[in-house]
């Protein structure tokens, strides 16, 4: 055989390889996207289901993503998890992300519950960040939960990262991020400092807007136009 034609194959064999591990790894990413999807029909029936029976939505909005290939490879380096499919499945449980913003920290914890609640719903782990803010601040509550998905070669379960959080977490946090980045993790203490003040205030912030809203919806605010009267 040419040396040429050596060279050939052994390319052609490289490409080949290559293209394999495309379609495994877009195979992969592609459970994460359906499991992503099995809880967004959830919450969505949730929120559909409380805005026509319950009058009153609890969700404010919701956001999902699927890591980028980038962003899993920079974690798997992090984590030093072992860089194979079995592994990163096993080690890397945020793959799929869905962030649910809610109104009030009530509704946090109700929708949480009523999520843990469904009988395809295996909760892996909660970190509630609400009841134990970090300690620069952010607070939310975080939980794997593992969703069956039915592809064509039968059922697998897919594990997704849902944050639940108040409007006030979700600012708190999406400013915190920015600034996070835009100082390359090096954030000047007095920002730091700041952040963390601005996190109590939104602490108290929560707490002010829901007592209002328990006010405006007892009983006796009801009456309150014919008290006045
Ligand atoms: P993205 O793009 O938002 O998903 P690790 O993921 O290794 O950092 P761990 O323990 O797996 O840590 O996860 P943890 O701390 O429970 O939650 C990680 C995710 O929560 C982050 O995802 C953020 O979305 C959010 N988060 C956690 N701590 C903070 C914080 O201090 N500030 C802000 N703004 N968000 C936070 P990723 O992977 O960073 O990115």
């Amino acid at each position: 055989m040419s040396t040429a034609s050596v060279d050939d194959e052994a390319l052609n064999q490289t490409l080949s390889e290559a293209r394999e591990l495309r379609d495994e790894f877009q195979r992969f990413l592609h459970e994460y996207e359906f499991g992503m999807r099995e809880i967004e029909t959830k919450i969505s029936i949730l929120r559909d289901e409380f805005a026509h029976h319950h009058s009153y939505n609890p969700i404010e909005h919701v956001k999902s993503r699927v890591k980028t290939p980038d962003s899993i490879v920079e974690k798997v380096a992090r984590r030093g998890v072992e860089p194979d499919f079995a592994s990163i499945r096993t080690h890397i449980t945020d793959i799929a992300g869905v962030r649910v913003t809610c109104s009030f920290v009530a509704d946090v914890y109700r929708l949480f519950d009523l999520l843990a609640a469904q009988d395809d719903i295996t909760v892996r782990i909660v970190k509630d960040y609400i009841a134990a803010p970090k300690p620069n601040g952010y607070r939310s509550l975080h939980a794997i939960l593992e969703v069956p998905v039915f592809l064509s070669s039968g059922p697998i379960a897919v594990p997704v990262e849902v944050q639940f959080r108040t409007i006030a977490m979700d600012f708190w946090a999406s400013l915190e991020h920015k600034i996070h980045y835009k100082f390359q993790g090096q954030v000047p203490p007095r920002l730091v400092d700041d952040l963390t003040a601005a996190a109590d205030a939104a602490t108290e912030l929560d707490e002010r807007m829901e007592r209002l809203h328990r006010e405006a919806h007892s009983p006796l605010a009801a009456l309150a136009p014919i008290i006045e009267v």
